[in-house]
């Protein structure tokens, strides 16, 4: 299997600045890499001034969508021609377009979102105003002005599934509730079997081992004692040791995952280089299973 990764240095999703530097430090390993097919990069304009304005409860949402649609261009490309897409944001937004491009090639997929949030606000139900907190609503078609060059189809959501979730907005839980969106939540990893998680998991996302799946592994699902170069980090997550596990069971299913993004590394926030570790590490597990 060939891979193209697809730098997304967007941080128009958060009020924090810096995770649109996070693609350039990590790609930085893989510029003289042969076994990368291509190394593509998506970046920010350099002209926009992002809005922070606690007020504006859609912050930077035209920019938010020109930048994706760039980046759905790229990723639909790479899946026409059969490569793996690994796309490194960036904030979460950037998941709209990988996710989206990504279905618009397979007609089905489910996902697994493996996070500290939920990332399943509406516009109706955000309260920041940060949209890096609706690209999980946006892939089952419930935000549909996040993606105004997609048309379909969405990913079900009985096929979408959050792992180590625990900071999800009050607000947030009913959407997910009557939308019947699985969450295993950060208590529920460490107290249990992690190969039977995964496998319920994956037995969920898949229809029972049908379909394929999106796979979204955001670098703050972990405690930030482990991973603190993030914009928005939550306490009480699990530790790289656990993270690093459930990424290895993840990947023994590597026949069923079509695409991957790996988002919210922020190195502004890190201490020496910490989570760009974490980072560079998951993705050298990516590259050694599908190459
Ligand atoms: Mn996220």
């Amino acid at each position: 299997m060939k891979i193209n990764l697809i730098g997304a240095g967007s941080d128009l999703g958060v009020s924090k600045d810096g995770a649109d530097l996070g693609p350039g430090r990590l790609l930085k390993y893989y510029e003289k890499d042969t076994r990368i097919n291509t190394i593509i990069e998506i970046n920010k304009s350099k002209d926009i001034i992002k809005s922070y304005d606690e007020k504006d409860l859609e912050k930077n949402l035209n920019e938010i969508n020109e930048f994706n649609k760039r980046l759905y261009d790229e990723v639909l490309a790479t899946k026409e021609d059969n490569i793996l897409p690994v796309i490194i944001g960036g904030d979460h937004s950037i998941a709209i377009a990988s996710t989206l491009a990504s279905i618009k090639k397979e007609k089905q997929l489910g996902v697994i979102w493996f996070d500290a949030h939920g990332d399943y606000n509406t516009f109706e139900t955000t309260r920041t105003g940060n949209l890096h907190g609706l690209p999980l609503a946006a892939t089952n078609g419930l935000t549909k002005r996040l993606n105004p060059y997609h048309d379909g189809p969405y990913y079900k959501s009985e096929n979408t599934l959050i792992l180590g979730g625990r900071d999800i907005d009050p607000w947030e839980w009913p959407v997910i509730n009557d939308n019947n969106v699985k969450v295993f939540s950060s208590e529920e990893l460490k107290e249990n079997d992690i190969k039977e998680i995964v496998k319920e998991s994956i037995k969920r996302v898949t229809n029972n081992f049908k379909i394929g799946f999106h796979m979204s592994f955001d670098i703050d699902v972990i405690d930030p004692e482990d991973a603190p170069g993030v914009s928005v980090p939550a306490i009480n997550g699990i530790s790289k040791n656990l993270y690093f596990k459930i990424v290895d069971e993840i990947l023994l299913y590597k026949d069923y995952i079509k695409s991957i993004d790996i988002v919210e590394y922020n190195p502004t926030f890190d201490d020496n280089d910490k989570t760009l570790n974490i980072a560079h590490n998951t993705l050298e597990k990516i590259l050694r299973t599908f190459l």
